[in-house]
């Protein structure tokens, strides 16, 4: 029976054993949630933290006085694997404090966060047993995964881990760099031992770590990784926690272009231009232009720009997930930390608009973005003038509209019919906060023409 069909045949029985109530009485845990129940909690959560965290941050985007790099420092500086190995006594976070990073991921409003177990340089941030190249051989010798996992999920936040299926540490893995092909031939290689290996260290990471809530993969992209691979290590994952999310990335090579598998795609440094409608989404975004800590990338968005950035993905019905890079000994960089106060300041009042909201309903705002919740529009004005903002296309007559302000404090607004649907008038003086939130209520659904 070929992968695809194990898959499908394993997904129907276990929707058709929850559509059948006498079915039902299977242990829950066996049973895989249907998309609709697996994906529930992650479309209201809208906002999740990313943490790209490794060996390759010890070295801080610098190699032999080149300042260039940041986590593909290995490959790009062209370090050897033994040479690369050498951090492992370098690994030591004695300034981390798991709670402290879970306590600004809370205030800031992020839902779930997702954490580098592995990247491509195959250093695992957990204690397998199938590999010595992992925290456990470090002179920390603390389970990152364990201490990070416990204090997030302490604060309410839900567990994702990335990994990648690219390795350039595990010699059966395939292919090899170019530049250290000669340096590291394939000899006895085999790709189906590495697969095993993936599978063991996956396996570990779903039964050693509790509820997992997101697999986030990466690396999928050459051409050893295939869709029957990727088929087959779906049905594992699922099989073990039957909740989780997978994202669009565990496929491979061969995956059908409409039908590759995933529970949600995943644009990169950038935001659909209007989503992606009846396929879920979530744009992972850095703070500055690298994943792993660089010292000297200093091109930090500003809080403005990353709570629009915020709002934008909401807007269109997606999900964002933000990166920080943190500093090999814990901490995270100061630049990092000042955007997480903000934006923490800013969710404090208005995470309501962007929590289990669905996307803007207007198609033709210029001058602010939107989200919906029921009976609830929410608006982000982007380009604040004194006077009337049309809101074009608005067809049902808002009961009330709101100014929010800083302490929770609210402004009632007035509202004016216009030729082009009605108008919120708005005061001379924009409010103090990173980006002017407006709630319109209405009594019942509103009506917006395209
Ligand atoms: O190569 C990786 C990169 O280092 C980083 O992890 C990003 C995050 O989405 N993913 C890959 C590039 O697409």
């Amino acid at each position: 029976m070929t992968g695809e069909s194990t898959v499908s045949r394993r997904h129907f029985v276990a929707a058709s054993a929850l559509a059948i109530p006498a079915l039902r009485g299977l242990d829950p845990r066996l049973v895989i949630a249907t998309s609709e129940e697996r994906m529930a909690w992650w479309r209201e959560a809208r906002f999740g933290l990313f943490l790209h965290w490794g060996l390759y941050s010890v070295l801080a985007g610098t190699w032999k006085g080149d300042e260039k790099w940041a986590e593909w420092i290995r490959n790009n500086a062209h370090i050897p694997v033994e040479e690369y190995d050498t951090l492992l006594t370098q690994w030591n976070p004695h300034a981390w404090d798991p709670d402290a990073w879970a306590a600004a991921a809370q205030r800031a409003g992020m839902r779930y966060a997702v954490l580098t177990t592995k990247h491509h340089d195959g250093f695992a941030l957990f204690d397998s047993k199938v590999s010595e190249f992992d925290v456990m051989n470090t002179p920390s010798k603390r389970d990152i995964c364990r201490d990070w996992s416990k204090a997030f999920r302490k604060r309410g936040i839900r567990v994702g881990w990335y990994h990648s299926i690219m390795d350039w540490h595990h010699p059966d893995y395939l292919p090899r760099r170019d530049w250290e092909k000669d340096s590291r031939p394939i000899g006895d290689a085999r790709f189906s031992r590495y697969v095993d290996y993936l599978h063991a260290q996956v396996d570990e990471l779903l039964s050693n770590y509790g509820t997992i809530d997101v697999m986030w993969f990466d690396g999928q992209w050459e051409s050893t990784w295939s869709h029957e691979l990727a088929q087959a290590l779906d049905a594992r994952i699922r099989t073990k926690q039957p909740k989780i999310i997978i994202n669009n990335r565990i496929d491979g090579s061969g995956a059908p272009k409409d039908g590759g598998l995933g529970d949600y795609g995943t644009p990169e440094q950038e935001i659909p231009a209007t989503g992606t409608p009846g396929k879920d989404w979530e744009s992972c975004i850095t703070m500055n232009d690298n994943w792993g800590f660089k010292s000297q990338d200093h091109n930090w968005k500003s809080p403005r720009r990353l709570i629009e950035i915020l709002v934008e993905t909401a807007s269109k019905g997606g999900n964002l997930l933000l990166n920080i890079g943190p500093l090999a000994d814990g901490r995270w960089p100061p630049e990092a930390e000042e955007r997480m106060r903000a934006i923490a300041e800013w969710m404090q009042v208005h995470g309501d608009t962007i929590h289990g909201t669905t996307a803007s309903l207007f198609t033709k705002a210029t001058r602010f973005r939107s989200t919906t919740a029921k009976r609830r529009v929410h608006l982000f004005v982007t380009d604040w003038q004194g006077g009337a903002l049309v809101l074009s296309g608005l067809q049902t007559t808002p009961t009330s509209a709101t100014l929010r302000l800083a302490g929770g404090r609210k402004e009632r607004l007035a509202v004016e019919q216009h030729e082009e649907g009605y108008a919120v008038v708005l005061p001379a003086m924009a409010p103090g906060t990173l980006l002017p939130v407006i709630t319109l209520q209405f009594a019942e659904t509103p009506v917006i023409a395209a």
